[in-house]
């Protein structure tokens, strides 16, 4: 056990090229550590499935060995991009927007991949997808580069050498209330979790929730972006709804791939911004799909509902909303972090 976290994030190497050094390589070794360490973890069996504790999030069982697996062995590059989210805050919309912005050269807006493939599949999750129970990916360096990964971890829970290269992270952040909302349909329709709103709403306040609790999750990309600009840029879902071309612009300069005073001439911006909307994406073939993404995942359309700011209103009742603003409120309490709950807010800056 301690062996494990010397080889991991306590380990005092500062660069991604010496941490990669004491890195699990082999697949037999890396079963028992995570067998080892899963045994030794917090657990919560309240819920339908049970929740493990590493590093301060909250890990359901399809994660919790891929975390481990890349906390052990995922090496980052400088030139790799990461998006960063909770659950259902924006994930699907920023996988096109980022993966449209960085390789549109190689695929203009009228040839783009998202004609045909899910946003998904475009930027896959590094804990869900390449490392998916505990297993080691062979070929993350053949992929294009920049290279493009999601996850839904903490910013302290990050592989180390994720904060200890120059990698870049993208933080997507939506208010709680639609976050919890968007977060109760996708878990009931893709039959991840049974139980009823109240429930999941219990869990989701206590924080003990799917890379839970949300205000750690938020406020330590929120700390890091303020720390290092250059490193962790923080949006928010509501400012993309509000303003897309704008905050796009400050996505793409962010990125490394600002868009050209020719390139604004022309529409690019706002044809990009188009192909991606919720309303485009929401009726392509590929996204409208009840089967899976991935073998064993949620089905294609359950990342599409309403694509809304302010949908809580008509799910929660007002004690509810009124408990979750509190929570949110006192959490982030002189963090100068502000949430916008209506389409009335966006216009009130
Ligand atoms: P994930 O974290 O599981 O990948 P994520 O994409 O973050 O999911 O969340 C899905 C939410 O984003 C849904 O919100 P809703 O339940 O309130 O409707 C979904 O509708 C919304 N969404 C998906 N694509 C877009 C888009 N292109 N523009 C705006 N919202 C979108």
């Amino acid at each position: 056990m301690e062996e494990i976290f010397k080889n991991s994030k306590t380990s005092s190497s500062s660069s991604s090229s010496s941490s990669s050094s004491v890195l699990v390589k082999d697949q037999e070794e890396m079963n028992k550590k995570i067998e080892e360490l899963i045994a030794t973890l917090p657990v919560d069996s309240e819920g339908s499935v049970p929740l493990y504790q590493f590093k301060g999030c909250w890990y359901p069982p399809y994660a919790i060995r891929g975390y481990i697996a890349a906390d052990l062995h995922f090496t980052a590059q400088d030139s790799d991009i990461l998006l960063a989210s909770l659950p259902k805050s924006g994930t699907t919309w920023m996988k096109a927007l980022i993966f449209s912005i960085v390789n549109r050269n190689k695929h203009p807006p009228n040839k783009s991949p998202l004609f045909t493939t899910h946003p998904q599949n475009l930027t896959q999750f590094i804990e869900l997808r390449y490392y998916l129970n505990g297993n080691i990916p062979e070929n993350l360096d053949q992929l294009p580069k920049p290279r493009l990964f999601a996850t839904h971890s903490h910013y302290a829970s990050l592989p180390h050498s994720i904060t200890h290269s120059s990698c870049r992270i993208v933080y997507i952040c939506r208010n709680p209330l639609d976050t919890f909302v968007s977060l109760y349909h996708f878990l009931r329709s893709s039959k991840i979790i049974q139980q009823d709103m109240d429930a999941i709403y219990e869990k989701y306040c206590s924080g003990i929730i799917h890379f839970g609790p949300f205000w750690d999750n938020i406020l330590g990309y929120w700390q890091a972006s303020l720390e290092k600009p250059e490193k962790v840029l923080f949006m928010k879902y509501e400012d993309l709804k509000e303003d897309t071309v704008f905050e796009m612009k400050r996505l793409a300069k962010f990125l490394g791939f600002p868009f050209s005073v020719e390139e604004e001439n022309e529409g690019l911006v706002e044809q990009i911004s188009s192909l991606c909307s919720f309303e485009n994406l929401k009726i392509l073939e590929v996204n409208r799909s009840d089967k899976p993404t991935i073998h064993g995942g949620p089905p294609a359309n359950a990342f599409y509902r309403k694509g809304e700011v302010g949908d809580f209103v008509n799910h929660l009742n007002p004690s509810m909303v009124e408990n979750l603003l509190t929570i949110t409120q006192e959490k982030f309490a002189g963090s100068g972090l502000v949430f916008k709950y209506s389409v009335d807010n966006l216009h009130s800056k």
